[in-house]
């Protein structure tokens, strides 16, 4: 293991992690460059909960009734998974002070009133030293930071977390927007109630400078461009797409297509169109453009790498135009950056880990609806197997064999099943409908086919009594509305 700093674990499959499959994950640096500058570590995780649980709210999200895609708006802020949380600290010690967003979409912003603290680590990169008062934690983001304690240990102090409501689509009563803790140095003083802000003024972490400056990754050999977006499907419903492709999870794991497809895993269409595939070679400098093309925030990360934070356009400034760009000799690098609305963010990184990565948007929401795409570091001879492997031998070594298979539903004890069974999902997967956005090479289609015709019958029969029952209703409306002005026709002629 050779990648300190911190991070927490968690399940993206069909919302688990806001239902609380999710925990902080440091992995300590012994050769941490700031090792011999604080007395004591507190870690301390930010978190929006919700009082309904996941598959419910994903249901209603996804679903017909919720056109615009207003996603659920959280019921209370939280730190630690609680709330007035009292830290005791020692007057003239230092801590090293690690927020983790393990938020399903709650950015927060955060600031501990009467302290400065400096910033040291952001998503496992440690960072020159950074004087800040307040920082924005977006979802999945994470801020080492040290603070000192003052040596008058006669107050206590609140430390604030406040939802970023500019995400939420409406402000509901009794939303517990705020949270706070206590930086306590005195357990018999009061705990102070916090005092108001007028604006929150944010640490710019695009200044933040590498530990190990390293400079800008020049002369990119790969370099495409992401337009993201929000619109609704021939379903009704809203979904997310990263130039006009909603990502579907695949029914075979990408890493195993990957491990399992020869000299095929280079070529993108064996992954599934749906799965947004890009293929990259090894030790290539690759350049991501993502312009935002929605009125929303989207914190995005990238599996597997740290990326360079090369240009971040602010909000309204549509697409990114490289002619109007200055780009840093030492950029800034992190593997959570925010995009503003309607703004765009260009990153850049080398392609030296091979594996299968996903590169999404963090709030879960998002995730469920489909902004993501895949990257395939091919090299696959490179990878390590260890944990796949017993994976990979009940499987065969062919992908192809297990999509002969009969469809996991009408298998009962077989390998396959206890390890690839598609859970039931309760998103309708409408890959027929975003099929039609995409144009693509006949061979692709037929290759992407065979993943889709397997789809079990248990969805099958998802899809058909759906599109039943909304047929079923615009019929029944249309028949009530014949019935009305029958009735009213009858009565005037009664007159
Ligand atoms: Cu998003």
């Amino acid at each position: 293991m050779n990648q300190p700093g911190s991070y927490w674990y968690h399940s993206h499959l069909d919302g688990q992690y806001p239902d609380g499959f999710r925990g902080p994950l440091i992995v300590q640096d012994p050769e941490s460059p700031y090792i011999d500058k604080y007395d004591e570590e507190l870690v301390i995780t930010l978190s929006d909960w919700y009082h309904d649980e996941m598959p419910g709210l994903i249901k209603r999200f996804l679903s017909v009734t919720n056109p615009t895609g207003a996603e659920p708006v959280p019921n209370s802020a939280l730190m630690n998974d609680t709330q007035n949380l009292q830290i005791q600290v020692e007057p003239g010690k230092t801590y090293l002070m690690r927020f983790i967003n393990m938020a399903a979409f709650a950015a927060q912003y955060v600031w501990i009133e009467g302290h400065t603290f400096r910033i040291v680590e952001v998503d496992g990169v440690w960072t020159e030293e950074a004087e800040a008062d307040l920082i924005y934690v977006s979802a999945a983001q994470r801020y080492s930071v040290l603070l000192t304690a003052k040596d008058d240990t006669s107050t206590n102090f609140a430390i604030n977390g406040a939802m970023d409501a500019d995400l939420f689509d409406r402000f509901p009563e009794g939303l517990n927007a705020n949270v706070t803790s206590f930086l306590v140095y005195d357990p018999s003083a009061p705990m102070p109630t916090p005092s108001l802000v007028d604006e929150y003024n944010e640490f710019d972490d695009h200044t933040l400078v590498p530990y190990d400056r390293e400079s800008l990754l020049e002369n990119p050999d790969y370099s495409f461009k992401l337009d993201m977006k929000m619109d609704n499907l021939g379903d009704g419903v809203n979904y997310a797409f990263m130039n006009d492709i909603t990502y579907v999870r695949p029914k075979v794991p990408s890493l195993f297509t990957a491990l399992t497809t020869g000299a095929e895993a280079s070529n993108p269409a064996v992954y599934g169109i749906n799965t947004n595939t890009f293929v990259l070679q090894q030790n290539q400098v690759i350049e991501i453009i993502l312009n935002n093309h929605d009125p929303g925030k989207h914190p995005f990360h990238l599996h597997g790498h740290y990326f360079q934070c090369v240009v971040r356009g602010e909000e309204n400034t549509n697409d990114y135009n490289p002619e109007n760009a200055t780009l840093p000799e030492i950029p800034m690098k992190r593997d959570t950056w925010v995009v503003r609305p309607n703004g765009h963010i260009v990153m850049r990184f080398r392609a030296d880990n091979p594996g299968a990565w996903l590169f999404h948007c963090h709030i879960e929401w998002h995730v469920d609806s489909g902004l993501t795409v895949t990257f395939i570091e091919v090299r696959m001879s490179h990878f390590p197997l260890s944990q796949s492997t017993s994976i990979l031998t009940h499987c065969g070594t062919r992908h192809l064999s297990y999509c002969n298979l009969p469809s996991p539903s009408q298998q009962t004890t077989t390998p396959h099943a206890m390890l690839l069974t598609p859970t039931p999902n309760s998103k309708p997967r409408v890959t027929p409908q975003a099929g039609r956005l995409i144009s693509s090479t006949s061979r692709e289609h037929t290759l992407a086919r065979r993943h889709y015709q397997k789809t079990s019958q248990r969805e099958v029969l998802w899809r058909w009594s759906s599109v039943s029952w909304r047929r079923c209703w615009v019929l029944r409306r249309w028949y009530g509305m014949v019935l009305v002005s029958w009735r009213k026709r009858s009565k005037l002629l009664s007159w």
